[in-house]
């Protein structure tokens, strides 16, 4: 009787995975891994997830308030996509370095998945050299923590860090929240301690195999989604450059802003037109999923940015989501950066001009949001 419940049950989740097209880069990722992996493809025509970074934790003036959300606030709904950060975790500190307690981090990542919402964790890790922060780029970092170098059991005490706290990420029934994990992400510029003015493609790729083969053989984290993530990039072979393979590999995406003064000119919309247009034919071809994994204007300075700009520049590509940065900002001169009552933002609040801009991306129906992303049953 025992053995036959057990057949049965194992025969009723094998089911839905055969009929999965898309196979996850970990071989061994859990079931609700694989399903969300393949929900998501599923969606690409339904829409596009709406994220944003450190939602439910603070937003401009306010920090900690329960069920409070900046995307809430603004529209009514939360955000489909929470966006969470590692940083400071692998130096044993219990709050990171925008000042969000990990406890506290592991609870919003519960309420968001409980939503219906999904999670994803970018990691802006220390350089392991010079012990300045991840804006440090001396010391030839990567060089020095993938295998063979000096800092490697220094790097593998990290991933521990990483993996204790993913392995802690667990929702209601016990069973693990799948992640979106972006680490090293845009490599393309000169600011990281793992860009390309300061590691070479072999160097890059090698810390992203050990990274991806210590977290899921080493330290048996089955949940996670793994993001490839440069910034800027001209054509195919420019976006491929660091690519460690796509059986490392899940999620295509890049992080585009907008600087400067967009009213005079079109490049903001043209140039992410023109990446959008490289990132979902190289997906394709590759069978990964496409996302603008990081995306903004800091404080809106231009009241149509979001339908004029962001919108005009997305089109009609198929993204599975896009991600605004935080909001609350920056603001001690020492190099750290944490929440402040600074005035810095992302999206829209109170009487910004963008208001009204904001919300007709909202009801554009061109982008999901917390409901429709429940509707989606994205886990099942
Ligand atoms: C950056 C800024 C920083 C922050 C970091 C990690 O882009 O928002 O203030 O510390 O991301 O979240």
């Amino acid at each position: 009787m025992k053995r036959l419940l057990f057949t049965g049950i194992l025969f009723l989740q094998i089911i839905p995975i055969m009929g999965q097209v898309y196979q996850t880069a970990d071989k061994k990722a859990s079931i609700t891994t694989i399903k969300l992996f393949n929900n998501l493809f599923k969606a690409l025509p339904e829409g596009i997830l709406f994220g944003h970074q450190d939602d439910l934790a603070y937003g401009l003036g306010w920090e900690y308030i329960p069920g409070k959300s900046v995307i809430q606030d603004a529209v009514g709904e939360y955000p489909a996509m929470y966006g969470w950060e590692l940083g400071d975790l692998e130096l044993d500190a219990l709050i990171n370095l925008d000042s969000v307690p990990f406890k506290k981090m592991t609870n919003f990542i519960q309420e968001g998945y409980e939503k219906g919402g999904i999670i994803t964790i970018s990691w802006h890790a220390n350089n392991p050299v010079t012990g300045k922060n991840a804006w440090d780029i001396g010391g030839n970092a990567v060089a020095s923590i993938i295998p063979g170098g000096e800092k490697h059991a220094l790097y593998k005490s990290w991933l521990d860090k990483v993996a204790g706290f993913m392995l802690g990420l667990k929702n209601n029934q016990g069973e693990y929240i799948p992640v979106i994990f972006r680490p090293f992400h845009e490599f393309t510029g000169n600011w990281f301690w793992w860009c390309q003015n300061v590691c070479t493609p072999e160097e890059y790729k090698a810390l992203w195999k050990f990274t991806f083969d210590y977290l899921t053989n080493t330290k048996q984290v089955h949940h996670l989604i793994y993001a490839y993530n440069p910034e800027k990039f001209e054509n195919e072979a420019g976006y491929l450059q660091y690519y460690p393979g796509d059986e490392y590999v899940d999620i295509m995406s890049f992080d585009f802003y907008q600087y400067g003064d967009p009213s005079n000119n079109s490049d903001f919309e043209n140039t992410l037109d023109k990446r959008l247009g490289i990132l979902t034919e190289v997906a394709k071809k590759h069978k990964k999923l496409p996302a603008l994994a990081e995306t903004g204007f800091l404080n809106i300075p231009y009241a149509e940015w979001f339908t004029k700009k962001l919108m005009k520049g997305i089109g009609n590509h198929q993204i599975s989501y896009i991600h605004l940065w935080r909001d609350g900002g920056l603001v001690n001169g020492n190099g750290k950066y944490r929440f402040a009552p600074s005035q810095d933002h992302f999206i829209p609040v109170g009487r910004d001009p963008s208001f009204m801009d904001f919300y007709k991306l909202y009801i554009s129906n061109k982008f999901i949001f917390e409901k429709k992303a429940r509707d989606l049953k994205l886990y099942q």
